[in-house]
């Protein structure tokens, strides 16, 4: 009686362990099936950070006035004026764009006319998807210069 016993243990004990066993197998290939749709599965190449371009506003000059750019290319221009308050206007759209030319600059944050405060760091997000050449000029009457005060973004295949 006693080894019937024992031997009723271990069968228990098999049994258990059967069950128990396949258990997490189960709930590890339900886990898999759900993440079947992979979330972040493309590893993506990490975002450049946009190169930094300092520029000058002051005595009706952009300083650059010309930027050269690759398409592709990300850049943030840190626009400051350093004498009164101006404004930069950039066209989106290249020199001798026709009424179906597509715009060839993105902007992050688009403004038609970003105010340049004096002493005043302005960020400008500009990515160049097309190349051409590009306008931007002041857009905040500053003055006896205002319409002298310009630049041109090159944008090169
Ligand atoms: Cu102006």
């Amino acid at each position: 009686m006693k080894s019937d016993f024992r031997f009723a243990a271990l069968l228990a004990t098999a049994a258990v362990l059967g069950f128990v066993v396949p258990g997490p197998v189960h709930s590890s290939a339900r886990s898999t099936q759900d993440e079947k749709p992979p979330k972040e599965k493309p590893q993506r190449s990490v975002e450049q950070p946009p190169r930094i371009i300092a520029m000058a506003a002051k005595d009706f000059e952009f300083d650059p006035a010309l930027i050269h750019l690759k398409v592709g290319e990300k850049v943030q221009l840190r626009v400051i004026s350093s004498d009164r308050t101006h404004g930069l206007h950039i066209s989106a759209f290249p020199d001798g764009a026709k009424v179906n030319t597509p715009p060839g600059l993105a902007f992050i944050f688009g403004e038609d006319c970003w105010k340049l405060k004096k002493g005043e760091s302005v960020p400008v997000d500009i990515e160049a998807t097309e190349p051409g050449t590009y306008s931007f000029q002041c857009c905040k009457s500053c003055g006896t210069g205002h319409k002298r005060m310009k630049g041109q973004i090159m944008v090169e295949p």
